[in-house]
């Protein structure tokens, strides 16, 4: 059978470190397929295989790296199909500097990223992804993770849970629509039923300081994929994040980044519904056009003027 899920490594020294994640998945019986592909050493080759994953059938692929973990970024950069990391732990900064470096994608291009070598996590997230649109899977899923035999259908539908987040919200929203998820509700974060008989495909769940371990909370109570979006007004202190994703099974998009919360559910949303693809490709053209743009004008005018423009 072909590899629904993609898992590359960085190094194959990153294999043992995530064990689980192929243990999850072979007692699943979900067909993976790992690779060695790494963004700084081999870059061609992964990319080369990175615009293949869509007609080979792959619905997720994951990056693990550790350090300057970019394989996750790199990867979702040349694929609409949605990206998972795993950062590696390192011995000076404890896989801190895999985690941000994964996690923390700029506006347009998504990785959802789980704690460090919380490998097992990711698994579930990607099984769970694979089987949006296969009751039977989603059994097996929830019966393993101990969650009520009842499958709910779903749908082309996305979920907001609490608290209320107003502009990322309505930023998160908009641009759901954009990409042709039409239907989208905010729920209160207890509401995991409702969201469930909603038929949700994904859920983004809000993560302000205080309320960190929401995500966790309703994904311990669903199958839907949950999709962490933390939140924070100014400077955070370095286990922010480590603490966001201490349970799973959950993804977090980087910090202050609503719409990379939206786009990485709408490529949920997409693995269901060509609709939404379209909608996704036709974003992510907008998005290079506009990067390019710039780059034209600065090629143009020149640094002084162009600076001088920044200002006005
Ligand atoms: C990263 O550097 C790899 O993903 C790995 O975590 C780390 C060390 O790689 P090796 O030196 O073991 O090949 O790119």
């Amino acid at each position: 059978m072909n590899p629904l899920i993609e898992i590359r490594v960085g190094s194959d020294s990153d294999l043992p470190r995530i064990e689980k994640a192929f243990a999850t998945l072979e007692a699943l019986e979900i067909p993976f397929s790992p690779r060695v592909l790494s963004a700084h050493r081999t870059p061609a080759r992964t990319g080369a295989r990175t615009r293949e994953l869509e007609s080979a059938g792959v619905k997720v692929v994951i990056g693990c790296a550790g350090g300057a973990a970019h394989l996750a970024g790199v990867t979702s950069a040349e694929t609409l199909i949605p990206t998972l990391g795993i950062p590696i732990g390192t011995t000076q900064y404890k896989g801190i500097d895999s985690l941000l470096s994964t996690i923390q994608m700029p506006e347009g291009i998504t990785v959802g990223s789980v704690g460090v070598e919380q490998a097992e996590y990711a698994a579930y997230v990607a099984a769970q992804i694979v089987a949006l649109d296969n009751p039977a899977l989603r059994a097996k899923i929830r019966a393993k993770r101990g969650l009520p035999a009842a499958v709910p259908a779903s749908r082309d539908f996305v979920a907001l849970a609490g608290p209320k987040a107003d502009k990322p919200g309505k930023d998160a929203m908009d641009l759901l629509t954009e990409l042709g998820v039409k239907d989208t509700a905010v729920f209160e974060a207890g509401a995991v039923a409702e969201m469930e008989k909603a038929g949700a495909r994904a859920i983004i769940a809000w993560a302000p300081e205080d309320g960190l371990s929401r995500p966790s909370d309703i994904a311990a109570r669903t199958d839907i994929p949950v999709v962490a979006a933390p939140l924070a007004p100014g400077a955070v202190s370095s286990d922010f994040l480590p603490r966001l994703l201490e349970k799973g099974p959950i993804v977090s998009v980087g910090i202050n980044r609503p719409k990379n919360a939206a786009l990485l559910a709408a490529m949920i949303v997409a693995t269901c519904s060509s609709a939404v693809r379209e909608g996704l490709r036709a974003h992510r053209e907008r998005l290079a056009e506009e990067v390019e743009k710039k780059d034209k004008r600065l090629l143009a005018e020149g640094i002084r003027k162009y600076l001088e423009g920044m200002k006005k």
